[in-house]
């Protein structure tokens, strides 16, 4: 999951969403045939959720479909071009060989209609935004920079905040999957501020953009759009209207697409998986945590002396697995300050003008699951326990 940077200027909140979405579809934006007698879009309108964070959703009208549309099941059959839409590509992508072929794996692969997704990449605008935004990643910077981006005062108060006006979610997540709560806390904390910079991003564009014009990682985000149009089609809800970060990370956790699809669950039984609501975020977050192999209880990480020429070669700067035991460390030079409960641990080195070692365990390991990033594994871990300390007066 990405970083945010985005500037909390130019934010929507949820319920200015909700108000776009429908104005959005009473001007029959992004290509609904006006006057037509029948539903022309493959996927019934819904957008992520009409309440705004912390608010219960409304309860699901049992059996009733959103808006009475009919949603075609989805098919892996090729489909013939519906003739109900404009044929060919317009607009800022109108020029790309590369959309092309990957409208037409997109038929060929998951059965959407051509003209459908022509329709619909025709109305992508390039978010220029985002590809200045992905060449300058927070993650960038050395460590004693990068660490007061998340470990201000504001963060660990709004993270007691969070865990106050949730608790019951979150304890009920920590039952369930197993994952200390001051860690869902700080990773909601560190990737969107508790919800209120979710990202303004439009993720269509944003993953077009990044997909098409960012040759450097040009395959990660076509198969990121690949398969957010998945996800969009399986949530029922128009891909114009999911809003995220430049990066197409979306809701309070900022799952990108693909972590979406595998992790998000709908932890309020209203049908949708709306990561913008904690009601499903919050377990959303704990499952992908379980998932990737937490234990509940486990040693994250604690600060280590080092001395002598043997721990030089073993320090790690980017997410390994832990393979070595504290013996093997101990005889390596380091000297934890302090005990860590784990079998498996590894030698972290945050790089600056002075590197700081840490021994990281195999929950600390799990963070870098979220992001690769060894300083965003640290950053989680020390808001963690920062936010625990002001909850219980430790
Ligand atoms: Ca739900």
């Amino acid at each position: 999951m990405g970083i945010m940077q985005d500037s909390p200027i130019g934010k929507k909140t949820l319920g200015q969403l909700a108000v776009l979405t429908v104005l959005g579809s009473l001007l029959g934006g992004c290509g609904t045939p006006p006057g037509s007698a029948s539903p022309q879009w493959p996927w019934v309108f819904s957008p992520p959720s009409s309440a705004p964070p912390g608010q219960t959703a409304p309860p699901p009208t049992a059996g009733v479909p959103p808006r009475g549309n009919t949603v075609p099941p989805a098919t892996t059959t090729p489909r013939q071009p519906n003739n109900n839409y404009a044929q060919g590509l317009r607009g800022d992508y109108a020029s790309y060989p590369a959309l092309r072929q990957f409208i037409g794996k997109m038929n060929s692969q998951h059965g959407f209609d051509v003209a459908f997704l022509e329709q619909t990449f025709s109305g992508v605008q390039r978010d220029s935004e985002a590809l200045t935004k992905v060449g300058a990643p927070a993650e960038g910077q050395g460590w004693r920079a990068y660490r007061p981006i998340f470990l201000t005062e504001e963060r660990i108060r709004g993270g007691v905040d969070f865990w106050n006006r949730n608790q019951a979610l979150l304890d009920a997540a920590t039952r369930q999957y197993g994952v200390d709560p001051e860690y869902l806390v700080a990773i909601i904390g560190v990737e969107t501020q508790y919800g209120k910079n979710t990202g303004a991003h439009n993720v269509l564009s944003a993953l077009t953009t990044l997909g098409f014009d960012y040759p450097r990682r040009a395959s990660f985000y076509q198969k990121e759009l690949e398969q957010f149009l998945l996800l969009s089609r399986e949530e029922r809800v128009r891909p114009q209207i999911f809003k995220g970060s430049y990066a197409g990370a979306m809701g309070l956790g900022q799952f990108i697409s693909s972590s979406y699809r595998s992790y998000a669950i709908d932890g309020n039984r209203d049908g949708k998986r709306d990561m913008w609501n904690p009601q499903d975020a919050i377990p959303s977050v704990a499952n992908y945590f379980a998932k990737n192999g937490w234990k509940r209880g486990g040693g994250v990480a604690v600060p280590a002396y080092v001395s002598g020429g043997g721990y030089a070669s073993i320090a790690e700067t980017t997410a390994k697995k832990p393979s070595r035991t504290l013996g093997q460390l101990l005889a390596s030079g380091v000297r934890p300050q302090g005990a860590l409960n784990s079998s498996k641990v590894s030698l972290i080195k945050l790089e600056g003008s002075t590197d700081e070692y840490w021994v990281g365990g195999e929950n600390f390991y799990v963070i870098t699951r979220y992001n690769p990033n060894v300083k965003y594994a640290m950053a989680v871990h020390q808001l963690a326990q920062a936010i625990r300390q002001r909850k219980f007066g430790l």
